[in-house]
């Protein structure tokens, strides 16, 4: 519905109608299919094992949009290479693991890719396609029967690719955390859908090219709903104190303080928003996302937090002010702090340090084009209302 405020001669009231429709119907195609769905946990089985028999107990553990529900068709799968070893192995052994990992997939057919310049060395592998496996025998009858059926069913399904990370625990917990956030409102996860599927058609979701994650424009929504629009849509979970007898385990993870409110059915009761429902349409809520980021938020000096009252904070008080160099694991990489999103969890890391100044102007510039055409989709009859005033 639009809105119309009295008494302001010259406001058009806007139509969101249009809009919502559209992007319902961008919604709808991004998701990923049943069968997709059930493709994609056959081969993280398969991975699974395939890790198994590299190193005994060990697994992947899925994170990412695979569990906050946000994929897109065909998106990638995130896990992290676990073992539940009680002995700690030998370090040396441990970074091995990556290269000798990388061999297996390797030899069993698939496209390997190991990234060792990134904070945490990331292993990629690419599903082979059937019957190019040299000497695979399929891990399990059940699993290689669901394959068999999916493929016959979608010619599609050849290159599934998995990104195996080695260490980012806190990044199944935030996934989790996302998830439960989706939980609360449909139309958190739908305009996370639209705007990643928006910053991949404008080529502004690239980490590794001076743009921002998928994951740091989740955040980006999530502070829109959260602190920004009114009456909220979500609820600020992080906010919520936890009961005295709450297990130490969701509490505190690596010293950072992860909780947050998990009870869904007072999450579904509404009384955790006491401004009421917001019952804004998708496309208003698209729009005015593009509108606040365009116009309200301070790109300069402001750092999105979603975890604290309001939202906001400035980069002078977290420090954040000059990019610096940090030493990782394997090499050095810079922190920048030129789009600034603060990490949930992991408060002293900025999810947008990937933004370069260019990424940054590019990112804004797409916006405010959005902001417009919305605009202009959403102006009702402007022909008519002209022709009426003359
Ligand atoms: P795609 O569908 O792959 O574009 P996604 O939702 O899987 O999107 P990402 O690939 O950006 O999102 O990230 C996967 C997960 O990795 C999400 C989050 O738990 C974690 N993650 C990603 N980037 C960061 C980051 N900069 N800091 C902390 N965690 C991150
Ligand atoms: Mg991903």
């Amino acid at each position: 519905g639009s809105h119309v405020s009295r008494g302001s001669r010259n406001f058009i009231p806007l139509d969101y109608t249009m809009m919502t429709e559209y992007a319902t119907s961008v919604v709808q195609h991004v998701r990923p299919t049943e069968s997709e769905l059930v493709m994609k946990d056959t081969i993280l089985r398969r991975i699974s094992d395939i890790c198994n028999n590299l190193v005994p107990g060990s697994r992947v553990v899925p994170f990412g949009s695979l569990v906050s529900g946000f994929a897109t068709k065909g998106a990638d799968m995130d896990v992290i290479f676990s073992h539940d070893t009680i002995e700690p192995q030998p370090s040396s052994m441990d970074s091995n693991i990556p290269i000798r990992l990388a061999n297996e997939f390797l030899k069993r057919g698939f496209e390997v890719d190991l990234l060792i310049r990134t904070r945490v060395p990331i292993l990629k592998v690419k599903t082979p396609s059937p019957g190019l496996e040299p000497g695979s025998r399929p891990s399990s009858p059940s699993a290689e029967h669901v394959l068999k059926e999916t493929i016959e069913e979608d010619p599609w399904p050849e290159n599934i690719s998995c990104d195996i990370g080695f260490k980012n625990h806190l990044g199944i917990t935030n996934s989790h955390f996302l998830r439960t956030y989706s939980q609360c409102d449909p139309r958190f996860g739908e305009m996370v859908l639209f705007i990643k599927q928006w910053s991949k058609n404008r080529d502004l979701n690239s980490p590794y090219f001076g743009t921002l994650s998928s994951y740091g424009y989740v955040l980006m929504v999530a502070h829109f709903l959260i602190n920004i629009v009114q009456p909220p849509v979500l609820p600020n979970l992080q906010l919520i104190p936890p009961e005295p007898d709450t297990p130490l385990s969701e509490v505190s993870q690596d010293g950072y303080n992860i909780w947050y409110f998990k009870d869904l059915s007072r999450i579904e009761s509404g009384d955790l928003l006491p401004g009421g429902k917001n019952e804004m349409s998708l496309g208003q809520l698209i729009h005015e996302f593009f509108q606040y980021y365009t116009t309200n938020f301070n790109f300069v000096s402001e750092v999105v937090t979603i975890r604290t009252p309001g939202g906001v904070m400035y980069k002078q008080e977290k420090g954040w002010t000059s990019a610096r160099e940090r030493v990782g694991e394997m090499t050095t990489y810079q922190d920048r702090y030129l789009l600034a999103l603060e990490d949930p969890f992991e408060i002293s890391h900025n999810v947008g340090r990937t933004c370069g100044g260019a990424g940054v102007r590019r990112i804004r510039g797409e916006m405010q084009r959005a902001a417009q055409m919305i605009r202009k989709l959403s102006t009702p009859f402007l022909h008519e209302n002209a022709g009426r005033h003359a």
